[in-house]
């Protein structure tokens, strides 16, 4: 029993130490990271069911264009979670700067994109979890 409540203790220290919660972000708004980063997701095209690309723009503190961050990036329907998901990957970035995330919608409804945005590994330091924004697409 004392092992059973220092455990659960334990997993609900570490939950609230490793996990940011998700803000909810709207396609197309500037939304702050932190002091040091900003973002914008927005459709290359209005989404219909097919592929559809998520644009994603992060800026520095200064508002020069980067690509210094890891995206993490995965999507789900927010009424079926679980039926149409996919596993989560490290969205590209494009030549121009953006970031680039395909997106297969397979039904009308509503649909929702998680974007982890987190620093890069780097040999002195490990990879951080810095926002979770979740947006809502609605076809
Ligand atoms: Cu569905």
């Amino acid at each position: 029993m004392r092992k059973t409540l220092f455990l659960a203790t334990l997993i609900l220290a570490f939950g609230f130490w490793v996990n940011l919660h998700a803000d909810i972000v709207k396609v197309g708004t500037k939304t702050i990271v932190n002091d040091s980063y900003s973002f914008k997701a927005e459709f290359v095209e209005k989404p219909k069911i097919g592929e559809t690309i998520l644009r994603v723009t992060l800026w520095d503190k200064d508002g020069k264009q980067i690509t210094d961050l890891d995206i993490i990036g995965s999507y789900d329907m927010a009424s079926m979670a679980g039926q149409h998901s996919m596993a989560s990957k490290i969205v590209s970035t494009s030549k121009s700067g953006f970031y680039l995330f395909p997106i297969r919608l397979v039904m009308r409804g509503k649909w929702e994109v998680t974007l982890i945005f987190k620093t890069k590994a780097a040999n002195d330091a490990p990879a951080t979890e810095l926002y979770i924004a979740t947006i809502p697409v609605s076809i």
